[in-house]
C-alpha cells in the first residue's frame, strides 16, 4: 500500500514542489488550502499535479480544521509548511505572525497527538531563527537570536516541535532551511521581485525597479532540491533537526547584478533604493553549514547561485514572451501591479 502524506500549505512554493516530489515517489498526497476570494492553485497547475492531489480546506487559525485534515487524510507523514512566510509582513501584522506561524504549529501537533502519535512530523523551521547573532556560518549548534515577529514565531514552532518529540515521543523534526528560491517563488520576495522586473524591463514592459537593503547577505538555494531534504529528514531512524543550505553567501546587490547581466542589461540604469522597502530590523548575514545533513542524509545542493539566478531570469523572460504572444497559462505575475504601485496606494502609520 502506498504511503500517505499531508502537506499543509500545498499551494505555496515548497508545498507544490513537495507534492510533485512525493507523487513521483508513489505517495498518496493530501494538502490543505485556505479559502481565498481568488483561489490560488496556479503552482500546482503549473507543475501539472493539481489533478493528482487531494485538497482539504483548513486554516491554521482554526484548530478544528487542522484536526479534520488529519482525520480525513490519516497520513503516515505530515509536512507542516503553511505559515505567513513573508518576514516584512510580520512587522505589519505581528499578532498574526504569532497566531499563524507560531501557535499554528501547536494546533497541528495537538491534532497529531490526539489522532495518531505515530505520524511523523516535519516542521518548516528557518534560518531566520539565527537573526544577527553570528558572524560565522550557522549550524545546528549556533545560538538563535530572532530579529522579526516572523522569526520569533518560528522559534516558538521550533521549540514546540522539539518539546513534542522529547515530551510525547512523537517523530517530530525541524528542517532549518536557508532561503530557497525558484520560478514558483512569491512575487514579493526579493529574488523573484528582481527576476520578474528584469524580464519586464528587458521586454519594455517596465522601466525601473525599486528595492530596499541591497547589502543584506543570504544563502540562496534551489527549492526543488530543498523539498527532497524534507522527505529525507522523515526517513531517518531517529527524529532530529538539520540545517539545509548551500554554504555560500551573496548580497542582494550581487543577485541584482547577475540577474540584469543574464538579460544583457546594466543594472545601475534601472535600480534605485527606496526606504519603503527597508524593515525596522533586518538580518544582515546568513550562510548555512549543512555538513550534518551531508553526513546523515547524504544531501547536498547541486544548483548554486549563478545557475539559480539564470534559471529564474530565463523562466520569467520566457513567460512574459509567451504572454505577449497571446499564450495563456497558470501564472501569478500578469495580475500583479508590482509592489511599488501597491505601496504608492498604501496607507500605514510611520514607524
Ligand atoms: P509560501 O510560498 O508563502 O507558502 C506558504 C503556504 O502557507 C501557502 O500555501 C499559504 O496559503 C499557506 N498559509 C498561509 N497562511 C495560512 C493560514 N492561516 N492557514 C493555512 N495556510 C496558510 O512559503 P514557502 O516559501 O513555500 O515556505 C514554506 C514554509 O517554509 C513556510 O513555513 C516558510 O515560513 C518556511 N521557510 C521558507 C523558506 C524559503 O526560503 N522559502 C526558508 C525557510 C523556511 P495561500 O496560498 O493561500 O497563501
Ligand atoms: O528578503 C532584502 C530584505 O523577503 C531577503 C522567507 O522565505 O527566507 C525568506 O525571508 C533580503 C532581506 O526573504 C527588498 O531586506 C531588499 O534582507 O526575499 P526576502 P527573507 O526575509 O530572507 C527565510 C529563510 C524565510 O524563512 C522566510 O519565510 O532582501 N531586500 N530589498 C528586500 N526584500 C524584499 N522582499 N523586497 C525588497 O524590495
Amino acid at each position: 500500500m502506498s504511503k500517505k502524506a499531508l502537506i499543509t500549505g500545498i499551494t505555496g512554493q515548497d508545498g507544490a514542489y513537495l507534492a510533485q516530489f512525493l507523487l513521483d515517489k508513489g505517495y498518496e498526497v493530501y494538502g490543505t488550502y485556505r479559502r481565498l476570494s481568488t483561489p490560488n492553485f496556479w503552482r500546482l497547475q503549473y507543475l501539472g499535479v493539481f489533478e493528482e492531489v487531494n485538497l482539504i480546506p483548513a486554516d491554521l487559525l482554526d484548530a478544528s480544521s487542522m484536526l479534520e485534515a488529519i482525520k480525513i487524510s490519516q497520513p503516515d507523514e505530515v509536512y507542516h509548511l503553511a505559515a505567513q512566510s513573508f518576514v516584512g509582513a510580520s512587522f505589519e501584522q505581528p499578532v498574526g505572525a504569532g497566531e499563524i506561524t507560531g501557535l499554528g504549529v501547536t494546533r497541528i501537533l495537538e491534532a497529531v497527538r490526539e489522532i495518531n502519535p505515530n505520524i511523523k512530523f516535519y516542521q518548516a523551521s528557518s534560518s531566520e531563527l539565527y537573526g544577527n547573532g553570528s558572524l560565522e556560518p550557522q549550524s545546528e549548534a549556533t545560538p538563535f537570536c530572532p530579529a522579526s515577529p516572523y522569526a520569533a514565531a518560528k522559534l516558538y514552532g521550533y521549540w514546540t516541535t522539539k518539546i513534542y518529540r522529547e515530551g510525547y515521543g512523537i517523530f517530530a523534526c525541524n528542517g532549518i532551511l536557508f532561503n530557497h528560491e525558484s520560478p514558483l517563488r512569491g512575487l514579493e520576495f526579493v529574488t523573484r521581485k528582481i527576476t520578474n522586473a528584469v524580464a519586464k524591463i528587458a521586454l519594455g514592459l517596465e522601466k525601473e525597479l525599486k528595492l530596499g537593503n541591497l547589502e543584506a547577505k543570504r544563502d540562496w538555494g534551489y527549492a526543488p532540491e530543498y523539498v527532497e531534504s524534507m522527505w529525507l529528514i522523515l526517513q531517518q531512524e531517529e527524529p532530529d533537526d538539520y540545517v539545509i543550505a548551500t554554504n555560500e553567501t551573496h548580497t542582494v546587490q550581487e543577485f541584482i547584478e547577475k540577474a540584469f547581466a543574464v538579460a544583457d542589461l546594466e543594472w545601475k540604469n534601472y535600480v534605485s533604493v527606496n526606504e519603503k522597502f527597508f524593515r525596522p530590523l533586518d538580518v544582515h548575514y546568513l550562510q548555512g553549514d549543512f555538513s550534518k545533513a551531508n553526513k546523515m542524509l547524504c544531501w547536498e545542493p547541486k544548483v548554486k547561485f549563478d545557475t539559480l539566478v539564470e534559471i529564474m531570469v530565463k523562466e520569467d523572460l520566457q513567460r512574459w514572451q509567451k504572454w505577449l504572444k497571446g499564450e495563456r497559462f497558470p501564472w501569478d505575475a500578469p495580475n500583479y501591479p508590482s509592489e511599488n504601485k501597491i505601496l504608492s496606494r498604501m496607507w500605514r502609520l510611520e514607524r
